[in-house]
């Protein structure tokens, strides 16, 4: 009787890791509370964490989760919102919450998963312990291609016809991907309805929305059938192009959206704290978690049929 169980708790055990892990993992970062976590004293003899979240900062793109895990042996939360100091923390001072996230208890040994929909930098700490610090920078995934506001990929120029259906109007930009602090051309051409005549010395505004707001306006003249506007953006977030009064025509527009993305040099570091060590024994310790569960309850239940059999 020792072959099929041996098979059926292998298979079984490859299975259910199969189903398991990749659910959990995917596109995720792990935070660990470490061992301790909980006592603020400093004591050389017994040197405590100096991190209370590891890593203590991390760095993740829109759309990542983040499962802190707590391996200490008391409760912690993760709790959006200014922590202290530890001296602060002995004394009595409390955190101020600001209600963005909050994982409530995680009891020892639990876990506790939030997804970072908006980029931005976020601290947290623990409300048991409000000298427990961490923060996760959240940031904006920069497609290298361009397109509109809503991702989809564009050839430049984009061409669309003006709402009197009066004429072609196409816009390039470059750089293709804009960010925020750089100097920005937008390359606008001007044609009949059937896209082929070049319009010369066309009429009409510049404008540039970002966030509701009209932030550049600008009156322009095609030469030869084009023109250029330069701009520098100072803040990141979706933008509409919009040419007005085409023509001299009140109400003859074309528009065009994009993105705008916050100017980080140094994004090229973000991948490399995304995957912690802590992933990878979290990964292992509960593989052999589920190899041993399974492989009880199979021994139990070929235990029983057998003894069923007899
Ligand atoms: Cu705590």
């Amino acid at each position: 009787m020792i072959l099929p169980n041996i098979v059926i708790y292998l298979v079984i055990t490859i299975v259910t890791a199969m189903v398991y892990i990749p659910a959990v993992y995917a596109d995720g970062a792990i935070v660990e509370i470490p061992r301790n976590a909980g006592d603020p004293s400093f004591d050389p003899q017994f040197p405590r964490p100096i991190e209370w979240y590891i890593p203590t900062n991390l760095r993740i793109t829109v759309g990542d989760t983040v499962t802190w895990i707590n391996n200490d042996t008391v409760t912690h939360t993760v709790t959006s919102g200014k922590g202290v100091s530890r001296y602060e923390g002995i004394t009595g001072k409390l955190g101020v919450a600001d209600g963005k996230f909050d994982s409530g208890l995680i009891e020892r040994g639990e876990r506790w998963s939030y997804k970072f929909d908006e980029p931005g930098t976020f601290t947290y700490f623990c409300t048991i312990h409000p000298w427990m610090i961490g923060s996760v920078v959240v940031e904006q995934r920069i497609p290298d291609y361009p397109h509109d506001a809503n991702g989809n990929r564009l050839t430049l120029p984009v061409m669309t016809i003006t709402s009197d259906r009066k004429y072609h109007v196409g816009v390039a930009w470059a750089p293709p991907v804009i960010k925020t602090g750089e100097s920005i051309a937008f390359i606008n051409d001007f044609f009949d309805v059937s896209g082929t005549i070049k319009q010369h010395l066309l009429k009409y505004y510049f404008v540039l929305y970002q966030n509701g707001k009209e932030i550049y306006r600008s009156l322009g003249y095609s030469e030869r059938g084009s023109d250029v506007k330069y701009f520098v953006f100072s803040e990141p977030g979706p933008i509409i192009i919009r040419f007005e009064e085409i023509g001299g025509s009140p109400d003859n527009n074309a528009e065009f959206s994009t993105i705008v993305y916050a100017n980080d040099d140094d994004s090229t570091i973000a991948f490399t704290s995304t995957i912690s060590t802590a992933k990878i024994d979290t990964v292992i310790i509960h593989m052999i978690t589920y190899a041993g569960i399974t492989g009880l309850v199979v021994s139990a239940g070929v235990i029983y049929w057998w003894f069923r059999r007899r």
